[in-house]
């Protein structure tokens, strides 16, 4: 990755930030869920370290050419529990980790999730399952093809960050991160017409029943024709021609060439931008012994007045 794509805390910054941490995870009523916890959360998120605060404003105004940020040496708590190995996992307890990105997510924009995955919960469990392996999700081991976060969906999230508090046993997982700034280069002119035109579709899996009916073809390259967004899910977005199922190959093999790939270190934090980067992962193998790789999860809104009308109450939970 770019330098620019890279932020180390400090020790001294690291031990402000846990204790920042504590002080949210130990605010009522202690359940990240709760909306007056959150609002807690936003008033702390001011006053993470002033370093990291300057660089999560820099990379919001522009994420780069990697489209991602990876924070190093951040705080995690001694005396983790064992990693969950159930489906749908989340956490709902106002935890130190689950305050630490909590605190940085909020100073990047609203926390956002979904009520129809992970049922709702702002920060969410990335865990390995029992017999969910080669299931194409956060809870398998086999390799997770690359992807833009819910790209099916109206309001994805402009972010994603995944939080490290376990490494896998064998340190073998990689997070793999792509950006179309790089790929883009790769693809010839006739290809990006093709790819700039609504010959694509992603379906939304049936746990998505409100978005029902024929899903709407959509670009993969939207936006600048220098400088798109990206929108695809090459595990599920169907060309809808000849020509655009060549031209979408190609984009694959063009994000495969410029991949980068992460083995997360407890205290690494990565934020993808949704728009400019797609990510996947590679196999590893758990063996559910309390001791597997476990990363927290939230989703990063920036407008939230564009969701306004599937967001109840103003809250935190799209329908
Ligand atoms: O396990 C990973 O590193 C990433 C999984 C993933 O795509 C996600 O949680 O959104
Ligand atoms: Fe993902």
């Amino acid at each position: 990755m770019d330098a620019q794509s890279v932020f180390t805390l400090n020790d001294t910054e690291r031990h402000e930030l846990s204790a920042l941490a504590d002080v949210l995870a130990g605010t009522e009523p202690g359940k990240i869920d709760e909306e007056s916890w959150m609002s807690a959360g936003r008033d702390r998120s001011a006053s993470i370290p002033a370093r990291l605060a300057a660089r999560v404003r820099q990379f919001r105004h522009d994420s780069g050419v990697d489209g991602a940020l990876l924070i190093r040496n951040l705080p995690v708590a001694e005396g983790l529990p064992p990693t969950p190995a159930v489906l749908g996992s989340v956490e709902r307890e106002a935890t130190n980790p689950a305050s630490v990105i909590t605190l940085v997510s909020l100073q990047l924009g609203e926390i956002i999730a979904f009520r129809n995955e992970k049922s709702g919960a702002l920060v969410q469990n990335v865990v390995p399952v029992p017999g969910q392996e080669a299931a194409q999700n956060n809870a398998g081991s086999k390799r997770l093809g690359m992807h833009v976060e819910n790209t099916f969906h109206p309001n994805r999230p402009d972010y994603v960050a995944l939080f490290c508090l376990r490494a896998d046993h064998d340190r073998e997982a990689e997070l793999q991160i792509t950006s179309v700034r790089r790929a883009v280069e790769l693809v010839s002119d006739v290809d990006r017409k093709v790819l700039q035109q609504p010959r694509f579709v992603t379906a939304p899996p049936s746990s998505f029943p409100s978005l029902g009916g024929e899903p709407e073809p959509h670009a993969l390259l939207v936006g600048d024709v220098d400088d798109p967004d990206v929108r695809a899910d090459f595990i599920s977005t169907v060309p809808l021609d000849e020509e655009a199922a060549a031209a979408k190959d190609r984009l694959e093999q063009a994000f495969a060439e410029v991949v980068e790939s992460l083995k997360l270190e407890p205290g690494d934090l990565a934020i993808v931008d949704n728009r400019l980067a797609l990510h996947g992962r590679s196999f590893f193998k758990p063996r559910y012994d309390g001791q597997d790789r476990w990363l927290h999860r939230t989703f990063i809104q920036l407008d939230g007045r564009r969701s306004r009308a599937v967001r109840q109450g103003n809250g935190s939970v799209l329908d």
